[in-house]
């Protein structure tokens, strides 16, 4: 109610009135406030019209209260053991999946960590610049990318490579764009991880924290005005969401009413900064409601919640044109990047317990074990054969050819302007100095 009260004071002037009161001596806002003044009522006659205040929606007490947001429960489907927390409900809770699809969730998860492990290792043997993992998130991202569309366009924030590779990216195409060789669609012009694919309708990844969430939100008000029957899927971070344009697209997308999923992985960290320390608040999802978005909280190690939780969240989007909140909890099971040391600022054994207490991976495989779906030694091929294919597809990436430093200067300006044509010279002065540091480029 306090809420709703503050916004009440606010006082909206319809729109005949707007445009009469033009044509008057006295300015409009002065004229709309001395009128509404003389009612103190919700509706009043004045100036040949109706006033209103907003939201219409109220109701007045005598006793003060100030809103208090009570802590949001975790949606949870399958608990640590893998087993369904509610049987009855399993055609409800599960939305559908059955032996071929759950499988296919298993080994997508299967394929990222061995992806993401071997990539991590390149980057420290030098192979490679940079690369962030996804550990202990693979269900929040490829639990998505299964209850959602291919149709739908993806904006990730840059720990999300779950699901490109549920959407069938390749390992070759992972690693091309690692190497940033010619074969990169970005022309080997973006850092590792940087990923986009016009194919599978994911937007590039921008490093500049948050500036896919308003992005998101054009995207969807776009797809709405083309009644296209897509919603935009958009990832961010716990740290993300202290960004202001978090907080600008949010607001934009309920006035606009954007169909676009804000999917927020909240895995206790941004790089150093533990949750306790970056918020007050009952972590994100507590956001949703105060600008008008419905939200909800799921437990992001439990696959089959991420996944209930996104489709459910896709039909409300989509048949009430509507923003969703989805705030997934899990756990960071790696360094923030190949830049960063958490045990400067995590415990020792804290990664390990998460790893091996609640770790999305084993949970599924559970699962799957428990129905007779799946043995440990179809997983154990798998993980031999991933193996073998990321290491021939990552040395087929370094022997690639790179583009030459011209094209760093291209495909974004017609007629390149002065400031890029100097640096461009001295770009290649600089390399005619030193060819012997710069033998690929040309
Ligand atoms: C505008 C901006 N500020 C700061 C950074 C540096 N930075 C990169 S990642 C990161 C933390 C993000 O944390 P979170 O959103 O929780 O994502 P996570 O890494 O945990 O997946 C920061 C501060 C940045 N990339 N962009
Ligand atoms: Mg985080």
């Amino acid at each position: 109610m306090p809420l709703s009260r503050m916004a009440a004071a606010r006082r909206v002037l319809p729109r005949e009135v707007a445009m009469s009161s033009r044509r008057m001596s006295h300015p409009p806002s002065l004229l709309h406030t001395a009128a509404a003044r003389r009612h103190a009522s919700s509706f009043g006659e004045g100036a040949g019209t109706t006033f209103q205040r907003q939201p219409t929606n109220r109701e007045f007490v005598n006793t003060l209260e100030f809103l208090h947001y009570p802590d949001v429960a975790l949606f949870q489907v399958m608990d640590e053991d893998g087993d369904i927390m509610d049987p009855g409900e399993e055609d409800e809770v599960m939305t559908g999946v059955g032996h071929e699809e759950a499988v296919k969730m298993h080994e997508t998860m299967v394929r990222v960590s061995v992806m993401d492990n071997i990539l991590y290792e390149a980057q420290r043997q030098g192979r490679i610049s940079f690369y962030m993992t996804s550990t202990g998130e693979e269900a929040t991202t490829v639990g998505s990318g299964s209850a959602l569309e291919d149709r739908d366009v993806i904006f990730a924030q840059y720990r999300e490579q779950g699901i490109l590779a549920y959407r069938g990216f390749t390992f070759e195409q992972f690693c091309n764009q690692c190497c940033s060789n010619a074969l990169d669609p970005a022309k080997g012009r973006q850092m590792p991880i940087h990923y986009g694919s016009v194919e599978l309708n994911h937007h590039t990844i921008s490093s500049p924290l948050a500036t896919q969430l308003p992005h998101a939100v054009g995207a969807a008000y776009a797809l709405k005005l083309e009644q296209q029957d897509s919603v935009a899927m958009c990832f961010f971070g716990d740290g993300a969401a202290s960004e202001g344009d978090f907080h600008a697209a949010l607001n934009m997308a309920a006035t606009l009413k954007a169909p676009v999923i804000f999917f927020c992985r909240n895995n206790g960290y941004a790089i150093s900064t533990p949750i306790e320390e970056q918020m007050a608040s009952d972590g994100i999802v507590a956001r949703g409601p105060a600008y008008g978005i419905p939200a909800a909280r799921v437990d992001g190690n439990d696959i089959f919640a991420v996944r209930s939780a996104v489709n459910k969240a896709r039909k409300l989007a989509l048949e009430e044109n509507t923003p969703v909140l989805i705030e997934a909890i899990t756990y960071r099971m790696g360094h923030h990047s190949t830049s960063d040391d958490s045990l400067r600022y995590r415990q020792q054994g804290e990664m390990e317990f998460w790893k091996e207490q609640d770790n999305p991976i084993l949970r599924m495989r559970n699962f799957l074990k428990k129905r007779g779906w799946y043995t440990d030694e179809q997983e154990e091929k798998l993980r031999k054969e991933s193996r073998q294919h990321v290491l021939s597809a990552l040395s087929g990436a370094e022997k690639a050819p790179k583009l030459g430093v011209a094209e760093m200067f291209e495909d974004v300006y017609d007629v390149l302007p002065p400031h890029l044509l100097e640096q461009k010279a001295e770009v290649e002065a600089h390399i005619a100095r030193h060819p012997e540091a710069y033998r690929s480029a040309h």
